[in-house]
């Protein structure tokens, strides 16, 4: 291998990942540039296997979108409507819900994943009882739940600071914060494709204080669309530097772009050999952020399978509903039983391990 990798340039990497030392921006930019795609991703299945060995995580969640009423114009998203009247748009009732869970409440579920659009005329009341609700109907489950966006979007809009409405909603339940939301970090893009919402300083600020107020959080990349390779490893340097500070952070989370339905939809979606390589890059570049997490409906089930071998350790879960990413087009099923994703790590040549939200490991009673 070593003959390989100064064949393809990528020999001091090498050597400085074999030392423990820390990768670069010009480091990163040369892992994208490369075009040996499988010696980038030889570096980063050994990071990943030095860590977890053939572990692949999973887990048993349920994903709930309350309503898709949004009053940001992000331009790569297929799931927002503007008003409440818009075709389409839809705001479930507390009861609704709740129902949700109902419905699968007598299942193993460990976890609830909730993201809304941003909603400019529902009370705080509905989220903090919505989450109240939740646990009344299952004590045990975890609620990861609203993206800092929609945090900073309930300071704004109910007038507390972005402290007050995490301490708020912790008290009704809330355990940790999703990682949606981070789009590209780079300002040059943010401005274009997600105007309207929290910027980046905010959105870093959110889970520097969800941290230290003793959460747990995951932090996305959206990418695919108009960023460059520079932009990226700036994006996870960004998020490697916050996790120096607080190491709150459990994963690191490349979400795909997907074109159907949105203003970006002139753009292709990125290649199935873009997606490995970022994941790749991402646990090459993170070094202190445990996990790098394929989610299996962004990348495409295939390819998730595939990046098990390019540095990603954790397909989410069980999902059960999804919406924002297939209104944008993805053709994955929308939810996937814990057999089939047993099954599909086993195939990729992987060990499956369900874990709760926590990557604390679950074992069933027989
Ligand atoms: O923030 C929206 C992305 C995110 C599109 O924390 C799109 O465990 C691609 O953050 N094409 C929400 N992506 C989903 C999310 C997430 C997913 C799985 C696990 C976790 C976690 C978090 O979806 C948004 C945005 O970046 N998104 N539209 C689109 N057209």
């Amino acid at each position: 291998m070593l003959s390989r990798l100064r064949s393809s340039g990528l020999a001091d990497i090498a050597e400085k990942l074999d030392r423990g030392a820390r990768l670069g921006l010009e480091d990163g930019r040369r892992l994208f540039d490369s075009p040996d795609l499988l010696a980038v991703g030889w570096l980063a299945n050994r990071e990943r296997e030095k860590r977890h060995g053939p572990r692949t995580f999973y887990n048993y969640n349920i994903r709930l979108e309350a309503t898709n009423v949004c009053v940001a114009s992000c331009l790569f998203c297929s799931f927002a409507r503007l008003k409440p009247g818009d075709t389409d748009a839809y705001t479930m009732t507390l009861e609704q819900v709740w129902d949700k869970l109902r419905q699968r409440a007598h299942q193993p579920l460990t976890e609830i994943h909730v993201v809304n659009g941003l909603h400019p005329d529902l009370p705080f009341d509905y989220y903090t009882e919505m989450l109240r609700g939740f646990k009344r109907i299952r004590p045990d489950i975890h609620l990861k739940c609203f993206t800092a966006v929609e945090i900073a979007f309930f300071a704004d809009l109910y007038g507390m600071t972005d402290e007050q409405v995490l301490r708020e909603l912790m008290a009704a339940g809330l355990d940790s914060l999703p990682g949606g939301g981070a789009e590209i970090f780079a300002e040059r893009v943010r401005r274009k494709i997600a105007h309207d919402k929290c910027g980046t300083e905010r959105y870093l600020e959110i889970h520097r204080t969800a941290h230290r107020l003793g959460m747990r959080t995951n932090v996305t990349m959206l990418y695919g669309h108009i960023e460059t390779s520079e932009e990226r490893v700036d994006h996870m340097l960004r998020a490697r530097a916050l996790q120096d500070e607080t190491g709150g952070f459990q994963a690191f989370i490349p979400l795909a772009f997907h074109p159907d339905n949105n203003q970006m939809r002139q753009l292709p979606a990125p290649s199935a050999a873009d997606t490995l390589r970022v994941h790749a890059v991402a646990r090459l570049m993170c070094d202190n952020i445990d996990h790098v997490k394929a989610f299996w409906i962004a990348t495409g089930v295939e390819v998730a399978q595939t990046c098990l071998w390019f540095g990603a350790d954790d397909l989410d879960g069980t999902v059960q509903e999804e919406k924002i990413y297939h209104m944008a087009g993805s053709r994955t099923p929308t939810s996937m039983s814990t057999r089939e994703i047993e099954r599909l790590i086993r195939a990729a040549g992987r060990e499956p391990v369900e874990r709760d939200t926590l990557y604390r490991v679950v074992e069933h009673a027989l």
